[in-house]
């Protein structure tokens, strides 16, 4: 299928990657992008070869934020078909294969919200994160302020999300919002490299592994015990964990 919007790669066996593509607004996220962004993500999960997913910009920007241009002047209403109608939203919230998100330069606005729903954010030195939307008189409508709140803490998401303080890379890695830091030059590589990884492992395992994981995120560590044991036992009925742990133990790969 041909994007407008996007492009899609097939970096690496098992591995699938879109990059946001629109130069001229640095990748800012129009209702385009979205609705095609939802159906890559469509696409990828009933592909059973891809295993794994890259969602990523340019050097210069992963996506500054939804575009300004349509949001301008309109109502509430209108905000919200919009929104529904940006099925990429939902599609990156469901999506139930491993995401790597690769960040370089700017994710502001939507931008940061779409990567912080990505599972694994890597961001390049000198990637900058922010939340400005309150410059425009709104405020993150995409998780930003629920997802920023849980990763940072609150007194750092007040000043991003009330006053549009910018997280540059390293701050980001010591408040836990990405889990590396990568020369601009390497991060492409690297998220392959990542990805490729994910793709090659059990595939049940890894799926119920994120879920478990957004899981705690999203609840009480009671409930997310529960749910941690009822997605643990059915593992044990995979081919893959018969084969893995047989081959574990005969020492073979
Ligand atoms: N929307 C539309 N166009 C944009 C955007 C944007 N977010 N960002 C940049 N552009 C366009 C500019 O209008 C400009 O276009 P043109 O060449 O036609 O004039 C072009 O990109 C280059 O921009 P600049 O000339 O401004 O380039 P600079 O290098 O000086 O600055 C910045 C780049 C820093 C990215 C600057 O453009 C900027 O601050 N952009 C706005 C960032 C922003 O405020 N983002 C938040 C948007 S609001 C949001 O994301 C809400 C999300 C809610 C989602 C809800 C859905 C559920």
């Amino acid at each position: 299928m041909k994007y407008d919007t996007l492009l899609i790669e097939k970096p690496a066996e098992g591995v699938g990657l879109i990059r946001l593509n629109r130069p001229r607004q640095y990748n800012a996220l129009n209702s385009t992008l979205l609705i095609e962004l939802g159906k890559a993500l469509e696409t990828f999960d009933a592909d059973d070869a891809i295993r794994s997913v890259i969602i990523t910009g340019s050097d210069k920007a992963f996506a500054a934020g939804a575009d300004i241009a349509e949001m301008a002047g309109i109502s509430g209403q209108e905000m919200l078909e919009m929104v529904e109608a940006s099925t990429g939203w939902r599609a990156i919230s469901t999506f139930s294969k491993p995401t790597v998100c690769a960040v370089s330069g700017m994710a502001l606005g939507g931008g940061f919200e779409l990567a912080l729903q990505c599972d694994i954010l890597l961001a390049a030195t000198g990637a900058k994160f922010a939340l400005p939307e309150v410059n425009l008189g709104v405020i993150p409508g995409a998780g930003g302020t629920q997802r920023v709140a849980r990763i940072v803490g609150k007194s750092l998401a007040m000043e991003m999300v009330m006053n549009g303080r910018p997280m540059l890379a390293e701050e980001a890695l010591q408040r836990g919002a990405v889990s590396r830091v990568i020369d601009p030059a390497d991060i492409e590589a690297e998220a392959i490299q990542l990805a490729k990884e994910l793709a090659d492992r059990a595939p049940h395992a890894v799926r119920a592994g994120k879920a478990c994981v957004n899981k705690a995120i999203n609840t009480t560590l009671e409930e997310g015990l529960v749910f941690e044991r009822d997605s643990f036992i059915p593992l044990f009925d995979t081919e893959d964990a018969k084969t893995l742990m047989t081959a574990f133990l005969n020492k073979s790969k």
